[in-house]
């Protein structure tokens, strides 16, 4: 069996692990790799996948062989291939023994998921070590088939689909999460944001839709900005109003959340793909960087998703998302409650359509390979 080590070092949040795990997983059931997934943070791991032991030094689940990071490695530990995630750069004795092994190990960094067009320049590319006789590839996820794609396990669409069609499934999901099950015809709403993100205006802007809301938060930061919303008045509790406080979800029934609801409101890296996968209308609250890059990154998406649409329908695409990114520069607050509850209605009222070609755009991504197959076929290859 082909032996592959996976390095991943919490920058902070949850996706850095997110990924990793799930490529591990992927590499390990889907392709029969011997998987170690080396975390300096397993706690974080632990909370996506509440099976696992924080304090462990080595684990094993679902196939992958999850390892506390250590600093000292040798020749016999350096693996056929080595893949570090976001250029987090494996233990300086590991990269040390790559040089003695042979032979030599081929050497793979999985890069952050951009839609911008200078990323299909990129993926592939080799990089040499500038003291070592070692060369690293770059790998980079995509939408387009000159990139890595996306991670999409082998059963995920199957499995969505059952849960969508099936009524039986959706209710038990619901009363399994909040003791009951939504009134008919309501609009379900998943939250997960980073701080900042005009929660208010929009638990504001539901009450004034002319049908039952739920907004469902997991616990975090988005869970602190619902409750906020009520305990500072800015939004009323009402009649057709719930909204729920759940659990951190274990990263597979996220998923179900996901599937369930019919705006889904997500952020950075992997629950930005999920709510892709999902096939339903969402919201991306892009990671905020310093350089404000990722004005560029929203708006190279954006260009993407929103290409088959038409323009009323990108317009209000566009327009929800760049105020829920306070695009506008978070204006006064009330400037930002009176533009909120506009771009939300538009969103919201033009549910069905999204909703159609939110199905398009996951059915158009499914149609290439999956990421981790073609990183297998790309290491495949280098040999
Ligand atoms: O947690 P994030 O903000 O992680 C971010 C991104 O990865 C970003 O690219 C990176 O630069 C930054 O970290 C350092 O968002 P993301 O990527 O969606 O990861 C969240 C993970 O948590 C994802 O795997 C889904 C999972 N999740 C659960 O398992 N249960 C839950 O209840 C929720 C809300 C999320």
């Amino acid at each position: 069996m082909e032996r592959w080590d996976i390095f991943c070092r919490v920058v902070d949040n949850y996706g850095d692990v997110g990924v990793s795990w799930r490529l591990a997983r992927a590499l390990a059931r889907e392709h029969r790799k011997d998987v170690r997934l080396w975390l300096d943070d397993v706690a974080v791991l632990a909370r996506l996948r509440p099976e696992l032991d924080p304090g462990s030094e080595g684990q094993r689940l679902e196939g992958v062989e999850v390892r506390k990071l250590r600093d000292t490695f040798g020749t016999e530990d350096v693996a056929d291939v080595v893949v570090e995630t976001f250029g987090c750069d494996p233990p300086d004795s590991y990269v040390q023994a790559m040089v003695g092994r042979a032979p030599v190990a081929r050497w793979i960094n999985l890069e952050y998921l951009s839609a911008e067009e200078w990323v299909e320049g990129s993926h592939g590319l080799p990089s040499p070590n500038p003291r070592l006789p070692l060369t690293k590839h770059y790998f980079f996820p995509g939408f387009t088939g000159r990139t890595g794609g996306l991670l999409r396990e082998a059963d995920l669409l199957a499995r969505r689909d059952a849960f969508q069609t099936e009524p039986g499934a959706q209710a038990a999901f619901w009363t399994a999460l909040t003791g009951a099950v939504p009134p008919g015809g309501a609009l379900k709403v998943s939250l997960f944001s980073y701080e900042g993100a005009p929660v208010a205006p929009l638990v504001a802007a539901c009450a004034r839709l002319p049908i039952p809301v739920w907004i469902v938060a997991p616990e975090g930061v988005a869970a602190r900005l619902l409750e906020a919303a009520f305990e500072t008045g800015e939004a009323e509790r009402c009649a057709d109003l719930e909204a729920f406080v759940v659990p951190f979800l274990p990263q597979d029934r996220y998923d179900e959340l996901l599937w369930a609801c019919d705006v889904n409101f997500v952020r950075g890296e992997d629950s930005f793909v999920r709510a892709q996968w999902a096939a339903r209308p969402f919201v991306w609250h892009i990671y905020p960087t310093e350089d404000n890059a990722h004005w560029v990154k929203l708006g190279a998406f954006l260009a993407r998703y929103t290409a088959g649409l038409e323009r009323a329908h990108a317009g209000a695409v566009t327009a929800l998302w760049e105020a829920w990114n306070r695009r506008d520069g978070a204006p006064s607050r009330d400037a930002e409650t009176q533009a909120f509850p506009g771009a939300w209605a538009e969103f919201a009222g033009r549910r069905e359509a999204l909703e159609a070609h939110a199905g398009k755009w996951a059915a158009g991504l499914a149609l290439r390979r999956d990421l981790a197959a073609a990183i297998v076929d790309f290491v495949d290859n280098l040999l």
